[in-house]
């Protein structure tokens, strides 16, 4: 391709040739505008009527909104322009026409459903504000990265098509692997625990878990992005520093490195860093808080899940995120350790949002005779986890971790109202393309 300038870096007394989309065009008479708009910003392109060559005039004035274009010229300092510059085009070309029916206005002027946001991301993606929300993702990911590589973990990948499922309470999409039964896997929970249990000890995933969970809410998607950690040496309580760590490093990382995104979202004034370390609630004190709330018809008792508007209510009176610790041990996967002296509690926790939980863990059973019972008193089969239970006759370490809902980190980062905002091509019961 031919060399080309950004509009942020054209530069007054620059010869450049500007290429990207057509934002709008402004005919004021004897002169007309184009803003011309690419990834860092957009530029003024000045067509003076009567002085410019004619067929020059046509074509720049003459091209559909978001139409591709290339225009070379002339930098000039303009302080009525948007950015203070405008281009005197030389030349004028139309690289790519755009139909001039669009299906959705990225200037933004029009209001679009997200459905039809989402049909059509590529124009989406064109608004500023729309963009700043995965460049802000792409922040998040990198900063989450760069705190587990600081706490001594390795990234792994681990595979998607799997033989069995590890989270009871969601169902999992099945396919067929050589005329085989396999299924998407719903998390890399078991994996991550074996490799913890070699030397590599601490290792951390960012990678699509598949849940066919029938809700169609605004903070549950089918295909989501989970962050996940597994240390051996490590216990609950460890596994909550981490996880707080990490959640804290994603919003100093969108402080220190998203000004401008956070400008484009109308957030720069209330952003801000969560502040106190997160409350330790175990969760006989939660139930007890939720009831005291009134926000219940019917009382929680030991053993309930928690309903949302019971996690909503303490959520705002909290008002920060918080922890709850020390689950019931039977509403707890097998993989979760129950305390020693008490085995109807567990280690399992969550990190609790205000609005939502973003987070599942617990220190893991490591002892195979305990771990193969949990098995049967779940109704799992143990033969069919041999791969896994295996390992743990072969020196498997105390070990805990957690799994940490990508998008739902980015959704209450941003004050995002719908999940689907969070993803560039959202999975959901109704959703399989684009
Ligand atoms: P869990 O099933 O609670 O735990 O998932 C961990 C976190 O992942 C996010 N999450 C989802 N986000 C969007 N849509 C979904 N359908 C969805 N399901 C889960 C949530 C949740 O808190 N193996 C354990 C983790 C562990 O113990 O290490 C697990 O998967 O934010």
């Amino acid at each position: 391709m031919q060399d080309r300038t950004h509009a942020a870096d054209a530069e007054p007394g620059d010869d450049v040739t500007v290429a990207g989309w057509v934002h709008e065009l402004r005919d004021l008479g004897g002169i007309a505008f184009l803003i011309l708009r690419d990834s860092s910003g957009k530029i003024q392109i000045k067509f003076e009527k009567d002085e410019m060559d004619e067929a020059l005039v046509e074509t720049g004035l003459g091209v559909a909104r978001e139409s591709v274009v290339s225009v070379s010229g002339r930098v000039e300092e303009e302080p009525r322009a948007p950015t203070d510059v405008e281009v005197v085009p030389e030349s004028v070309e139309v690289i790519a026409p755009a139909d001039p029916e669009l299906p959705l206005d990225p200037s933004g002027k029009v209001d679009a459903e997200l459905s039809t946001r989402l049909d059509n991301r590529t124009l989406d993606l064109r608004k500023e504000e729309v963009q700043a929300i995965f460049e802000v993702r792409a922040e998040i990911l990198r900063a989450a990265r760069e705190r587990f590589r600081a706490v001594g973990c390795t990234e792994i990948t681990t595979p998607k098509i799997v033989a069995t499922g590890t989270e009871g309470g969601t169902e999992l999409f099945p396919i067929t692997y050589f005329g085989r039964e396999a299924f998407m896997n719903q998390s890399p929970q078991l994996f991550k625990q074996l490799i913890a249990g070699s030397n590599v000890e601490r290792v951390f995933e960012i990678g699509p878990i598949f849940r066919a969970e029938e809700h169609n809410t605004p903070r549950h998607l089918n295909e989501a992005t989970s962050i996940d950690f597994e240390g051996a040496f490590c216990d609950d309580g460890d596994a909550m520093d981490v996880a707080e760590e990490v959640v804290r490093a994603a919003y100093e990382g969108v402080a220190e490195n998203c000004a401008d995104q956070l400008e484009s979202l109308g957030l720069a004034e209330e952003f801000s860093v969560p502040e106190a370390s997160f409350p330790r609630l175990t969760y006989e004190e939660t139930i007890e808080r939720i009831n005291a709330t009134g926000a219940l018809e019917e009382p929680l008792v030991w053993g309930d899940d928690l309903p949302t508007e019971g996690e909503k209510a303490l959520g705002e009176e909290i008002g920060s995120h918080y922890f709850i610790t020390d689950w019931p041990s039977e509403i707890k996967p097998f993989y979760i350790k129950d305390h020693d002296d008490d085995p109807e509690v567990s280690t399992g926790f969550d990190l609790m949002h205000p609005r939502m939980e973003l987070v599942s863990g617990g220190q893991r059973e490591h002892r195979y005779d305990h771990l193969v019972e949990g098995f049967e008193q779940q109704g799992l089969d143990p033969e069919q986890f041999e791969y896994y239970t295996e390992m743990f006759r072969y020196g498997m370490p105390p070990h805990a971790g957690f799994g940490l809902g990508g998008e739902r980190l980015i959704m209450t980062i941003l004050g995002l109202e719908n999940i689907r905002e969070a993803v560039l091509f959202p999975r959901d019961r109704q959703r399989l393309s684009p």
